[in-house]
C-alpha cells in the first residue's frame, strides 16, 4: 500500500502533514507505516476540535519513538555451533506510565515490525486506563524446533543486555509470539541474577508460585471473547449457539477457544502456520492445550488424534463458514479476499485477538457489509490489562484467586469496551470501534503529551 496515497483531500491538514512526515522518515517499514496510517486517518475531527494537537505537532512527536534499542543476541546451540540474533526494545510513548509490551521472537521480527507493535501498545494501554506507556521488543531468533537448554541459552543472552533497560518503574516486557511462560521465566531469571534484586513487577507473565497472577494466561483470549460478548449484545444478541472460527492456535487462540465454549458457542477450526483443523463437532480442548501447550506439535496432529476432525494443508482458516471470525495469530493475516468469503458466509462479527491481523482492505469489506468489528487494541488488551494486575499483586505482595482476578479482567473489557462506544458516539460515528478505540486512546495520550510539555 502506498503509504503517501494514503491520506485523504478530506483529512485534516495535520494528519496530512504528519503522514507525509512519517512515509519520509519511515522508509523499508511498511508495517509500521500501515499500523500510523490506521490510527492518523481517525484523527481529523480530534484536531478540529483541539487545535493544540496540530499547532504542538502531537501527531508527529507520537509517531517518533522515545528510544529505540537495538543489539547483539550471540548464543551457542546444542553442537556448539555459534549463532548471533539481534535483539530489540522499542520505548515508544510513557506519557501515561512507564513502558509495558511483550516481547516476540520469530524469524519476522524486524524493527519496522516492533515499531508497529509498540505504536499499537501506546493505544491499547492507554485504553486499559491504567497509567501504562507503550514499548515493544523482541529478537528474529526462531525458536521452532530449539531444545529447552537453547531457549535457555537465548533467553538468558537476550537479557543480559536488555535488563540495563528495564525496570518495573521504567519498562516492563512481558510475551507475545514465541514468548510463553517457560521463556518468561528465563528471562526473569536472568534479570533477578544480573540486578540481585527480586524485583517482581519487572516482567508479567510470571509462573504462579513466583509472582504471577492468576488469569494472566487466559487473560488476552478470555478478554478478546467477552469484548466479542458485549458486542454482540449491544446488537440484541450473544454468543450462545454460534459457530466460531479461530486461527493460531497458541496462547490467545486456545484460551478465546475456551471462553467461547463456556459462553455456549462451537468453536469449528484453527489453525497454524502450516494449516487449519476443522471440527464440526467443536474443538476438543484438552487435546489441543496437549498437542499445543505440552507436545508442542503441529495442529495437524489434532486430526490424526481426533476422530471426524479434518486438516487442510495450506489455505485459509476463513474458508470455513462461521458467524463470528477471531483471527489470533499475526499480523495481515485476513486479507480482502478471506473478509469476502466470510462474509458471504455470513459473518456476523470480527474481533482481533491478534495486533493488525486484518488488512486495511479487508477491514473496508467488513465495515461496508455491517459487520461488528473489533480492533485489536480494545479486544485484544486483556492481555496487558491483567498484566498490571499481576503488578498490582507484586507491588501488595499478595496473589489473588483466579475467579477474583477474571472478575477484574471482565471489569476491564467491558471499561474499554464502553469508552470505544461512547468516543465513537461522541465524534458522531456510532457503532464505529475503530474510530472509537483510536480517538478515545489518542486523547489521554495526547492530552498527557501537551500537559508534560515538549519533551
Ligand atoms: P503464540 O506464539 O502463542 O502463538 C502464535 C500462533 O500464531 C501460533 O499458532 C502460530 O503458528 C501462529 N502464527 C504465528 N506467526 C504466524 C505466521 N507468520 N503465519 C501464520 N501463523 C502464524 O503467540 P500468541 O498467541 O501469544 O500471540 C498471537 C497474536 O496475539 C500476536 O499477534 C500477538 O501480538 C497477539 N497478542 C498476544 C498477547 C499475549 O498476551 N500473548 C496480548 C495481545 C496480543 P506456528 O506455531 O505455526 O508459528
Ligand atoms: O500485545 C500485547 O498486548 C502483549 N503482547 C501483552 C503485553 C503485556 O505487557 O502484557
Amino acid at each position: 500500500m502506498p503509504f503517501s496515497n494514503g491520506a485523504r483531500e478530506d483529512h485534516h491538514p495535520g494528519v496530512r502533514s504528519a503522514f507525509e512526515h512519517v512515509a519520509r522518515r519511515n522508509p523499508d517499514e511498511p508495517e509500521f507505516q500501515q499500523a500510523v496510517l490506521e490510527v492518523l486517518e481517525c484523527l481529523s475531527p480530534a484536531l478540529s476540535m483541539n487545535p493544540r494537537y496540530a499547532t504542538e505537532r502531537v501527531l508527529e512527536r507520537l509517531c517518533e519513538p522515545e528510544r529505540q534499542i537495538i543489539f547483539r543476541v550471540p548464543w551457542r546451540d546444542d553442537q556448539g555451533q555459534i549463532h548471533v540474533n539481534r535483539g530489540f526494545r522499542v520505548e515508544f510513548n510513557s506519557a501515561l506510565g512507564p513502558y509495558k509490551g511483550g516481547l516476540r521472537f520469530h524469524p519476522s521480527v524486524n524493527l519496522g515490525v516492533v515499531k508497529f507493535l509498540g505504536f499499537e501498545q501506546i493505544f491499547k494501554n492507554a485504553l486499559t486506563g491504567m497509567g501504562i506507556g507503550g514499548g515493544k521488543g523482541g529478537s528474529d531468533f526462531d525458536p521452532k524446533g530449539r531444545s529447552d537448554t537453547e531457549i535457555e541459552r537465548f533467553c538468558q543472552s537476550f537479557m543480559t543486555e536488555l535488563h540495563r533497560h528495564l525496570g518495573e518503574y521504567t519498562d516492563i516486557p512481558a510475551g507475545d509470539i514465541g514468548v510463553g511462560g517457560r521463556e518468561i521465566g528465563y528471562l526473569f531469571g536472568q534479570y533477578r541474577r544480573l540486578s540481585n534484586r527480586w524485583e517482581a513487577g519487572v516482567i508479567t507473565g510470571k509462573g504462579l508460585d513466583w509472582g504471577g497472577s492468576a488469569v494472566r494466561t487466559e487473560a488476552t483470549g478470555y478478554g478478546t471473547v467477552m469484548f466479542t460478548q458485549r458486542m454482540l449484545e449491544r446488537n440484541g444478541r450473544g454468543l450462545d449457539g454460534l459457530k466460531v472460527a479461530i486461527s493460531g492456535s497458541g496462547n490467545v487462540a486456545i484460551y478465546a477457544v475456551e471462553k467461547a465454549q463456556q459462553l455456549g458457542a462451537t468453536v469449528v477450526a484453527c489453525s497454524d502456520s502450516g494449516g487449519y483443523v476443522v471440527d464440526e463437532a467443536g474443538l476438543d480442548l484438552d487435546l489441543l492445550k496437549q498437542i499445543k501447550g505440552v507436545d508442542r506439535e503441529r495442529i495437524s496432529v489434532y486430526a490424526d488424534r481426533r476422530p471426524g476432525a479434518q486438516y487442510v494443508e495450506g489455505g485459509s482458516v476463513w474458508d470455513v463458514p462461521c458467524h463470528v471470525a477471531l483471527p489470533c495469530a499475526t499480523q495481515n493475516e485476513l486479507d480482502a479476499t478471506a473478509a469476502k468469503t466470510l462474509v458471504n458466509n455470513g459473518v456476523l462479527a470480527v474481533a482481533e485477538g491478534a495486533n493488525m491481523p486484518t488488512t486495511p482492505e479487508a477491514v473496508q469489506v467488513f465495515r461496508e457489509a455491517k459487520v461488528l468489528f473489533a480492533p485489536g487494541k480494545a479486544a485484544n488488551a486483556g492481555g496487558v490489562a491483567t498484566s498490571v494486575l499481576e503488578m498490582r499483586q507484586n507491588a501488595r505482595r499478595t496473589s489473588w484467586s483466579f475467579d477474583h482476578a477474571e472478575s477484574e479482567l471482565a471489569q476491564t473489557m467491558a471499561g474499554i469496551h464502553d469508552r470505544c462506544e461512547d468516543a465513537a458516539e461522541r465524534y458522531g460515528s456510532k457503532g464505529d470501534y475503530v474510530l472509537g478505540a483510536n480517538l478515545a486512546g489518542f486523547e489521554m495520550v495526547a492530552d498527557a503529551m501537551l500537559a508534560q510539555g515538549l519533551i
